[in-house]
């Protein structure tokens, strides 16, 4: 008998299991599929933090208190050698994802037009007349063929579907290694040391310990803490791990005598959105979309705000029995005008900080370039604001550093750019190829000119 469902999901981690939920309501017939049993669905190895805004903001309810290790006040960011510090105030959790995961399912799995298969590996996908129809899957030793009208790839950074479609259609799009960060984290516990401020997280702008990233110091509880590092990809930088045990072990911090719960290592996507999320019969979201936040690498929230829109594209696509590119559309207008020209900003501020030394990071902390109160109007809109440059020329004439004034006035200017892009997303397919040639030439310019001012 013929597999035939409405919709298949490919992966079932933060992105993949929101839009099971959405569907599942939505009522549709849904075929879900991951290769991981349910205790570790979520299992990725994170900083585990979540902004508190983000799961209302993607149509879920709040998280229940079982699946919340910690709350969050506010973000501590150290400059290298931690002499200078700023504090972001903002409300967050510290989520047991894997807890969330599954509590998550559960609610989907309430809807009995649903089906969830564990320990299934998504092959490949089936391909019949230039449109994604299905996938292959793998079941214990069994190899399956489901059928559907549209397929939800999720599977994250391993883009196990996107990375076997035909390499000429736009989605197709591979990442560049130095789009991306390669994580490690441990979660420790003291043995006999308090944490000073369980409720503040910690992130450490450092290109020595995690060159083109940060390390980070998040507080489960008073003794519990996920500490870890993010490195740049594609550069040739020792790996996180490394790191961890010969740098990071080392600071005041991680020499008080701690066990380690759990280690794991992971790498992630710290780009703008894929130019497309859309093909013919098929979406993509969460990492395997690099749907994530460039400067912070948090992929949670954007995994679950596309995965939103994607279960929304998808209901509209089957009212009007259009599961093209053009019919699914909509999941491209909803995420690049909104989180995308977001992400594109921060894909512009995120290059920007990955060439720093440490003396400019420290230099531009302690001058307040970005004053305290600024980062996170600039995190949150992807915008500089205009008279934090004309505060910077004030401090900085005179002093030594006109080149890191020249850099920040490229950024602001780029940052803009980016966003207004990603605003102006086009309407239809058709006007895609053009809209991404501007788009990468926009990138490409701002390289340029930032390569120039050393
Ligand atoms: C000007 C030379 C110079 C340096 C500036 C301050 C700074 C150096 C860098 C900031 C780096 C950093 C990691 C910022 C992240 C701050 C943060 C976690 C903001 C939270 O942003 P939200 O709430 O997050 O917008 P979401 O998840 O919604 O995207």
């Amino acid at each position: 008998m013929e597999k035939k469902y409405d919709v298949i999901i490919a992966g079932l981690g933060p992105a993949g299991t929101v839009a099971l939920w959405h569907l599942a309501k939505q009522g549709f017939r849904v075929a879900a599929f991951d290769w991981r049993k349910e205790e570790t669905l979520w299992g990725k190895p994170c900083g585990d933090a979540l902004g508190a805004h983000h799961p209302r903001e993607a149509g879920l309810p709040d998280p229940p208190l079982s699946t919340i290790k910690n709350t969050v006040k506010a973000i501590d960011i150290y400059a290298p050698g931690e002499e200078v510090r700023y504090r972001v105030f903002g409300e967050g959790y510290i989520i047991d994802r894997n807890a969330f995961g599954k509590w998550l399912l559960g609610e989907a799995l309430r809807h009995s037009n649903v089906e969830v298969f564990l320990g299934a590996k998504v092959l490949e996908p089936l391909i019949l007349d230039g449109r994604v129809v299905g996938v292959k899957v793998r079941i214990s030793d069994r190899v399956e063929e489901y059928y559907a009208n549209v397929v939800v790839e999720a599977t994250g950074f391993s883009r196990a579907i996107r990375n076997k479609l035909p390499r000429h259609w736009p989605i197709y799009e591979p990442i560049d290694p130095k789009d991306t960060n390669i994580a490690y984290r441990e979660i420790i516990e003291y043995e006999d040391y308090e944490i000073e401020e369980p409720n503040v997280i910690r992130i450490y702008l450092d290109q020595e310990i995690a060159p083109g990233g940060y390390w980070w110091y998040f507080p489960e509880s008073r003794r519990g803490v996920n500490v870890g590092l993010g490195v740049q990809g594609g550069m040739g930088y020792p790996n996180p791990m490394q790191i961890y045990h010969e740098k990071l072990l080392k600071h005041p911090l991680l020499s008080k005598s701690h066990k380690t719960v759990t280690a794991a290592g992971a790498p992630l996507p710290t780009r703008r959105p894929s130019n497309t999320l859309v093909g013919p019969g098929i979406v993509v979201i969460g990492d395997a979309g690099y749907t994530v936040n460039p400067v912070h690498g948090g992929g949670m929230g954007y995994g679950f705000r596309a995965a939103y829109y994607a279960a929304k594209a998808i209901e509209q696509a089957h009212d009007k029995n259009d599961f093209t590119e053009k019919g699914l559309w909509s999941l491209n207008i909803d995420y690049m005008r909104g989180l995308g020209a977001k992400q594109a900003a921060l894909d512009i501020f995120r290059r920007f900080l990955q060439r720093l030394s440490n003396d400019e990071i420290r230099y531009g902390m302690e001058k307040k370039l970005i004053p305290e109160q600024d980062v996170l109007y600039t995190s949150s809109s992807g915008e500089i604001n205009i008279s934090v440059i004309e505060k910077a020329k004030i401090v900085l004439r005179g002093l030594r550093r006109p080149g890191l004034l020249a850099k920040l006035k490229i950024v602001a200017e780029y940052m803009k750019k980016a966003k207004n892009a990603y605003l102006e997303y086009p309407e239809d397919p058709s006007k895609l190829p053009q809209w991404v040639n501007g788009v990468e030439q926009l990138f490409s310019e701002f390289e340029a000119k930032i390569a120039e001012k050393g």
